[in-house]
Order: C-alpha cells, then structure tokens, then sequence
C-alpha cells in the first residue's frame, strides 16, 4: 500500500486495487488491533499501473481511470473518474477518530445523488434521507407499520452504490462493528458514516456503470457459488410441519393435486426440547420419511439455530465444551449463557475456524438421517433476554487471529455460522453443492448461503416493501434472495397470498412459509380458485427455471444479479431509477407485479425501449406508463423487443427428466441474445468444465430475421433435442432455412395468426436459422 501523509497520530495508507478500484485505509497509531473480516477474498493484486504525485500539502494517485486526491494536513480527499467528475468527496477534519477513538468521515451529496444497496432494508429502493445502521438484529414484524424508524435488521452490508445522474460510482465500509450512516436524514447535502470500533476500511468503486460497480463490488467479496437447482424449485415450509405424519401428507398433497415443490422444511419443532442436531418424538423415522419424499422429488431442509441448550447430558454441549468452543462471557469467566428457544443455551464461537469445523462435522447427525439442505436462523445472534438481543458487547471472541470484543465483530456471527455449514455439508457431501438459507449476514454472505428476509408480515404494505429489499439486496451482491411467501406474521387473506406468489414466481428463492398459529398456507388452502392459479404460477415458474438458473450461472460468474432494479439497464431513466414497483428479472423480462388489493389493473413503467405484454404478444412503445389488466390469475409481464425466452416444460420436481424440448420464444426487435446455460444441476463437475452453455442471438432487418446459435461451450453434452421456435408477430407463411436448408411448411399446424412455429434440431456446433417474412 502506498502510505499516506497524515497528522499526527494518524497512519493512513492506499492502494490501487484496479484502475477503477481503490482501498483507503485511516487507522491510529497505536490503536487496538483490527479483526479480520473475511469479507474480502483473498487474490494475489494485479499489478495496476498508477503514478503518485507528492506535493507539500498531500498526494495525488493517478490511473487510467480515475484520480485520487489527499491531503496530508486536514485528511480531506476526493476520488474522481478521468474527465474530472467527482465520485466522492470527504472535506477535511471529517476524515478520522472521535474522542473515544471511534472512525468516521462525512462525504458530500450531489444534487440529483441516489443511494442503494446496503443490504437488506425497509422502505424504499433509494435510501437518501434515511439513517442506516449495520448491526444485525431479530426484529419480529419488519413493517413500518409496527416499527416506523427501524433502521437495521438481520444482514449488514455495509455496501453503497451511488448514482447520480446516470453515473454510478460504490462505496465499501469493511467493519463488521456497529456502524451508522446518515444518508443526508439530517443535512441533505452530507452523507455521514460511522463506526463503532475498528479503523477506516474503505474500498471504492469508479463505476461508471452500476454493473461495473456491482460486478468490482462482487469480484472482491466473492460471487455465489452455484446452488443445486433444486434451489429454484417452489420451497414449502411452515413453524412448523410438527410431526413426521404432518409432513408427509403434506408432500402427498402436492404430488397427488399435480403441484409443483422442490423441498420441504422442518423448522423447530422437528428437535427434542430444542435441542440442536436431535429428532424429536414427532418423527419417529426420519430417515424414512426423507427416502419417501425424495422418491418424490422432494428434499428436507432441517433449521439449525446457534444456540445449544446448557443442558449437562447433551452430547453436543459436552462436546462444544470440552473444546472451548464457546462464545465467552465479558472478562473471560467461563462461557456466556444467554436464553434462547431451548432456554439457557451457549453460543458457539462461529468466529474459530476450529469451532467452524467442530460444527460442520456435527451437522452430520441430520445429514445421515437424508436431510438436504441447512436453514440458519437466529443467527444474528438473537439472545432474548439481554435488552440489545444479542451477545454483551464485551463478549470475547476467540478468532483465528487474536481474542475480540463481541461489539467488533457482531456482524459476522451468522456469516461465519453459515460458512460453517457450508464447509461441513462440503465435507460431508463430497462433490455436491451444498444447500444453506441464512437469516443473518455481512458483506460476503453470498459464498455461504442463499439470504431470505425473515419476519415479514402478512400485509399489503410487506408486499410492496419486498420488492425494493430484495432488490437493495440484489445491489449488494447478493443474487440469491427471497422472501416469506404470503408473509410471516398473522394470516394472508386468499388475494394476498395470491399476489405474493405470483411476485415471489420471479424471484430467485421462492419459499411459502408462516408463523406458528397461523392459517394454513399450503396451495390449497385458500380453495380451488385460488389453487389453481397458484398452480398455473408455479408451472411458469418451472417453465421459467433454465432461464433462471443461465441467469444464476452468470450471478455465480460475474454478481450481476438475477433480479435487477430497472435502473440497472436503465440508469439514465430517472423514471426508472425511482421505481419501486417492478424489476426486471435478466435484461429482457419486466414484471409488474400486482401491489395492492382490490385492483383490476396497475400502472405499468416501460422504460425506453419497445416491449411485448407476454401474455397477449401486444406491442408497446416505452418511456411511459401504460396499464395492464390484473385480473387475479394474471401478472403483468413484459418482454424487451428483440428478447428471447425460452421455456421448459412443465415439471412437479426438478428431480423429474425435464422433456426434451425447450420452446424458445423470439419477440421481434433489432437486436437480443440469450446465454443458454445446463449442468446436471447438483455436482461440483460445471467447476471443472461439465457444463453447457451457448449464446443464442436474435438479429431482424427489414423482413429477415436471424436466429444465432453460437458454438456449444462445455463438456455437458445438451439434454435437448429439439428447440422450438416460437417467432411472434411472424406468419405462418414465412421462409425459413435452418443452416441454410430450406424447410417446407415450417409453420406447425394450428397455431395462432402471427405465431410462427418451427422446430431445430438440437446441435452442437453454430449454425443460423433464417426466416423471411412478415412485415417490417
Ligand atoms: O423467533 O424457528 O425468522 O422463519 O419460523 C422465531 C421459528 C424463530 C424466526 C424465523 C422464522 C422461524 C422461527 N424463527
């Protein structure tokens, strides 16, 4: 790092991480020593070429990108892209530690300057005008409604992308402490970070684009690694399927009404007295009961909370004791006791890599009874008796690097206890992809687990908040994200669990679950009506699932995130920038899901583009709003002219042979392309080559459009035979060559006026299929 001039007192150095990506770290000298995070993965730094000027007041680094600016006597910087165009300002005497020794720094807002990101949060897509802060809590009921100034919850990350005037620049405050942000709440104009402990860990991002700030975000912390795709299956659980007979008639309704799910949950009340690990009285052959549902296409995720009970005889206590595994009480006598589901219960020390290990081995109790998956609750950590909720701020830590105070390193408890799990099914399942859903989190928590958004609440308001959260969430760096289906706390009425689903069918975990004394939530509990159109939801969803899951492979490759913010394509819109209301899932498809009851149609934004309503195939100019029927078995999608989308048929399971024919719709536009991606979808070989993936481009002039087939990429020979064609707004009558060869009669018979049909071969080598017809 190249050191930086500074006051007395202060050590503050830089380094250039890329020409667009930069570290600023301001510490004490002889201050306390700072914990790793592991939020930033470990690469050897490319060598960057950049030139340091030194001057009597300050330096001045330069790259091809950008320039950054320090001055040595008042710490005030700045960091500008090429032509000039400040990203970040911070004043001088802002920059540096309070009288406790506590870091901070303020940073001027521009005019028309927008905040997103910073993990998971209430209230709206842009958070200017908010207070924001980074420490993980359990809040029972998230709505405003219940808690009007909440400003944190159960993941922390402490990650702003900031974009003004199309412009997009990211901000990364590594510290796992507390930290407050004042997003201009208190002067508009200032933008105030704090933090509770630690140093100044800064890394910022040029951009311009908001992908490039996200994908810089993303290769830093490290993208999601591939789920098994059975974590795109429709999830069904409740606190909770009670007994082992409860949760098989369940997977017997699903099968026998031909609905499909993926995967069912055992939430707490699966344990004995709560206790972590065990099976309880209510299922007497678990391993059974999992070999049956896995016949039926359906895995069994099990909760695993941190806390373990302080009951003497249990093994896994005696167990964590025996090796200090354990969080510490402040002062270092004997263990912290806190009181959780199981009552007086420990905290393993997820912050040792040895109590890591210890934990991940344990996890083999469920794991050989054919548990599939872990879900991590609690992990905030939640302590119910302690006013704050969680652990003593002197609570010690004993990490691989040194003993640490609770306070610094809070936000990394349930990050670290879902690596753990994932290190442990790792181990344990050798050679398959591990499946984890994680309640808490930190920068980083997209290599351990998939985030849902915990207690929501079963009203319109909550509904409308997902949208926006998850989106935030999709900023940082986190692709694979959901919510409560139906949402947690109270009941659904039947619209609202309608409406849910029909949203939550887009995004990428999709999970119906309910609180303890609700109303079932199953299908069909709300009736035949509402049955079948959660029925006809979910076999879109499935139809929708190879294009999730290529979406998902490229979120794995890159972090752009499957579920996008319109202002992620359309960033100089500033219509589309204050959306909160739709998303688009991958470049092509804008949903508008259905918001507010009682409604016979919504609003719809089309950003600056022409699109298709993909239920009618209606053409639709953009850069305004246009509005869509919402009766309740519809929700308003549109595709982007030139999109293409391909379809699966339907299936009741993952498990099931998906049939050999994908029908690839084609909307008519100058230009798309569609990356088609396949493995086998639980292995760890797409590492190492076993994947399929070809880019598939769509091209129309005049009245020739061209359909490309890039060359196969991968070891995975295709499961598909045939590609079919489905060209709207193209007659039946047109010409169509497949690699040159003139078909007869391409159109298939008794498919709709301005639908064309023609069935490809699959192949694996490039080829084109080229119609003539139709009209310009
Ligand atoms: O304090 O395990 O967010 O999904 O059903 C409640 C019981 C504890 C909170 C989770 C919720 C789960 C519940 N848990």
């Amino acid at each position: 790092m190249i050191p930086l001039p500074a006051p007395n007192g202060i050590h503050a150095r830089f380094a250039v991480l890329a020409p667009d990506v930069f570290r600023l770290r301001v510490g004490q000298e002889n201050g306390p020593a700072t914990p790793p995070s592991g939020a930033v993965v470990d690469r050897p730094a490319p060598e960057v070429s950049a030139t340091v000027r030194r001057s009597r007041t300050g330096i001045r680094i330069t790259t091809a990108s950008g320039e950054f600016h320090w001055n040595g006597r008042t710490c005030a910087w700045e960091l500008m892209d090429r032509r000039g165009l400040v990203a970040f300002r911070s004043r001088g005497g802002s920059t540096g530690f309070d009288h406790e020794g506590r870091p901070g720094f303020a940073l001027d807002l521009a005019d028309r300057e927008a905040l997103f990101g910073m993990g998971e949060g209430t209230g709206i897509l842009d958070r200017r005008g908010t207070v924001r802060e980074f420490w993980n809590i359990d809040v029972l009921g998230h709505a405003p409604a219940i808690h009007p100034a909440l400003s944190s919850l159960y993941v922390a990350i402490p990650f702003a992308l900031s974009l003004r005037e199309g412009r997009a620049a990211g901000l990364f405050w590594d510290n796992p402490g507390r930290q407050r942000w004042d997003l201009g709440a208190t002067d508009p104009r200032r933008w105030d970070l704090r933090a509770g402990t630690g140093i100044i860990d800064l890394f910022l991002f040029l951009g311009p684009t908001v992908e490039s700030v996200v994908r810089g975000y993303s290769r830093l912390t490290g993208t999601m690694p591939m789920p098994p795709e059975w974590a795109l299956g429709y999830h069904q659980s409740r606190y909770s399927y009670e007994t082992q007979a409860r949760v098989e008639a369940v997977a017997r309704e699903f099968r026998r009404r031909e609905l499909p799910c993926d995967a069912l949950y055992l939430d707490i009340h699966h344990m004995d007295g709560y206790r972590v690990f065990t099976v309880g009285e209510g299922f007497p052959d678990l391993p059974a009961m999992t070999r049956r549902l896995a016949r039926n296409g359906i895995r069994t995720v099990a909760i695993v909370d941190p806390g373990v009970k302080d009951d003497p005889r249990f093994p896994v206590l005696r167990r964590g004791r025996r090796r200090k595994a354990f969080v510490e009480a402040p002062g270092g006598t004997g263990d912290h006791i806190g009181r959780v589901w199981p009552g007086a219960s420990r905290f393993p020390d997820f912050l040792n890599p040895a109590v890591r290990r210890w934990w991940g081995d344990e996890q083999r109790a469920l794991l050989d009874q054919g548990i599939d998956g872990i879900w991590n609750d609690m992990n905030e950590p939640a302590d119910f008796d302690r006013p704050d909720k969680t652990l003593p701020p002197a609570a010690r830590h004993h990490t691989g690097d040194g003993v640490h105070p609770h306070a610094a390193v809070h936000n990394l408890y349930g990050q670290a206890m879902a690596q753990a799990s994932r290190d442990g099914l790792l181990r344990h399942r050798p050679g398959q992809r591990p499946f984890v859903v994680t309640r808490a989190g930190y920068a980083g928590i997209q290599r351990h687990a998939i985030v849902w958004t915990g207690d929501t609440s079963s009203h319109w308001e909550h509904l409308r908040e997902a949208v926006p959260m998850l989106l935030n969430l999709s900023l940082s760096g986190v692709p694979f994200c959901g919510g409560d289906v139906g949402g947690f706390l109270g009941n659904a009425s039947a619209e609202l669990f309608v409406r849910w689903l029909q949203f939550a069918a887009f995004t990428p975990f999709l999970r119906n679950h309910s609180n303890l004394g609700t109303r079932d939530q199953e299908p069909w509990a709300y009736g035949p009506e509402v049955e079948a159109v959660a029925r006809e939801t979910l076999r879109l969803r499935y139809q929708l699932i190879p294009y999730l899951y290529g979406l998902v492979r490229q979120a794995a490759d890159t972090g752009d995130p499957v579920m996008r913010p319109l202002l992620w394509h359309h960033a100089n819109d500033p219509v589309a920038v204050a959306c909160n209301t739709q998303f688009l899932v991958g470049r092509d498809l804008l949903v508008a899901p259905v918001l507010e009851p009682g409604c016979p149609s919504r609003s719809v934004y089309l950003p600056n583009d022409v699109w298709y309503e993909f239920w009618t195939g209606e053409r639709r100019v953009g850069g305004r709003p246009v509005l869509a029927d919402t009766p309740l078995d519809r929700i308003p999608i549109y595709v982007r002219a030139g999109g293409l989308l391909p379809l699966a048929p339907v299936r009741n399971s993952t498990r099931e042979v998906a049939g050999d024919t994908v029908a690839l719709h084609l909307w008519p536009g100058p230009e798309g392309s569609l990356l088609w991606y396949e493995d086998d979808g639980v292995s760890l070989d797409h590492g190492t080559g076993a994947f399929h993936r070809r880019l598939i481009t769509q091209e129309r002039r005049g009245r020739t459009t061209r359909v490309g087939f890039g060359p196969a990429e991968g070891r995975f020979p295709s499961r598909l035979r045939t590609w079919r064609l489905v060209f709207w707004h193209l007659p039946a009558t047109a010409r169509v060559r497949i690699a040159g060869v003139p078909q007869e009669s391409p159109g298939s018979p008794g498919v709709a006026d301005g639908l064309l049909v023609v069935d490809v071969p699959q192949r694996a080598d490039a080829f084109e299929v080229r119609v003539v017809g139709g009209s310009v």
